[in-house]
């Protein structure tokens, strides 16, 4: 079966768009993902990301593959791309246009900015360890600068939950980190049984911290949206950053901003298209 994709980016963490619009199921496998994503032999992508009818009140509903084929519940920077290719799919110039979202993680709003930007009211974080989910130990209801052993060394963690599941640990020199070896040993270590992505945080001041991320299921990327959410959580949960903060990822900076107002956390950042193909 031939199938028509774009292909968009949003720092650098990039995806295959599949217009499923008229389809309740996705219309091309997790197999079929896993070979669209390959860097040599496919498409090239951190994961496949359709646009499948709404829900309830929701417009759209978005599912994703990871470039492994597993399924996770939501994704920041793919939302972003999303709404973006909502708005070409539906021939869409309105500025400040926003579309109400169903994902496994609730309901989640993009509003397309007039600058061409997207920010996304990601909901709030979910910090119970039951719901991350993960075996570490709690503070009152929360798991912050909680010890994990991983690779003969015991790391400070704090879980977060945006929807997908997080651990972010804070470090003097984010570059230092043997990602490629340790990532995969955060990821599939036994205190997170549904598995974890793992951010590597330096704070370079309060309002600006540097973020390496291991995404579950995809390894190394250039940016990761709810593991930048997460990570200005666990810095404000740590003491060591503002709600408002600019997040440095290798594919470029995000700004986030945890509401004390609503709970939400608020990401905008860019998403744009690459190219269209048939697969
Ligand atoms: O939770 C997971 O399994 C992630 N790999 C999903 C993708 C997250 C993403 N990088 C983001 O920006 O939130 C797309």
């Amino acid at each position: 079966m031939v199938i028509e994709f774009s292909k968009y980016q949003g720092l650098g963490n990039d995806f295959i768009l599949i217009d499923n619009r008229h389809f309740a199921e996705p219309l091309i496998t997790p197999e079929q993902a896993i070979k669209m994503c390959d860097r040599h032999f496919g498409i090239g992508a951190d994961g496949v990301i359709f646009a499948l009818p709404g829900q309830e009140d929701t417009e759209y509903t978005m599912r994703i593959y990871n470039s492994d084929g597993s399924e996770p519940e939501m994704c920041g920077n793919g939302i972003r791309c999303l709404a973006k290719f909502i708005a070409d799919l539906e021939g869409n110039s309105e500025v400040n246009k926003s579309y109400r979202i169903h994902t496994l993680a609730g309901v989640i709003i993009p509003k397309l900015e007039t600058n061409g930007e997207v920010t996304v009211d990601m909901g709030k974080p979910q910090l119970a360890a039951a719901e991350i989910p993960t075996t570490l130990d709690s503070v009152g209801d929360k798991v912050v600068a909680q010890p994990l052993e991983v690779a003969d060394r015991t790391w400070s963690v704090t879980a977060v939950s945006m929807g997908n599941p997080h651990c972010i640990t804070f470090v003097e020199d984010s570059e230092a980190i043997a990602l490629e070896q340790i990532g995969p040993l955060f990821e599939h270590h036994s205190a997170f049984p549904q598995r974890t992505n793992t951010e590597f945080i330096q704070v370079v001041k309060s309002d600006y911290i540097k973020m390496r991320v291991w995404e579950r299921g995809a390894g190394i990327t250039l940016a990761c949206g709810t593991g930048a959410c997460a990570s200005v959580v666990a810095g404000v949960l740590n003491d060591k950053c503002d709600r408002s903060c600019t997040v440095e990822l290798p594919g470029g900076c995000l700004q986030i901003n945890w509401s004390s107002a609503d709970d939400k956390v608020y990401m905008t950042g860019p998403a744009n298209e690459v190219f269209k193909g048939k697969y």
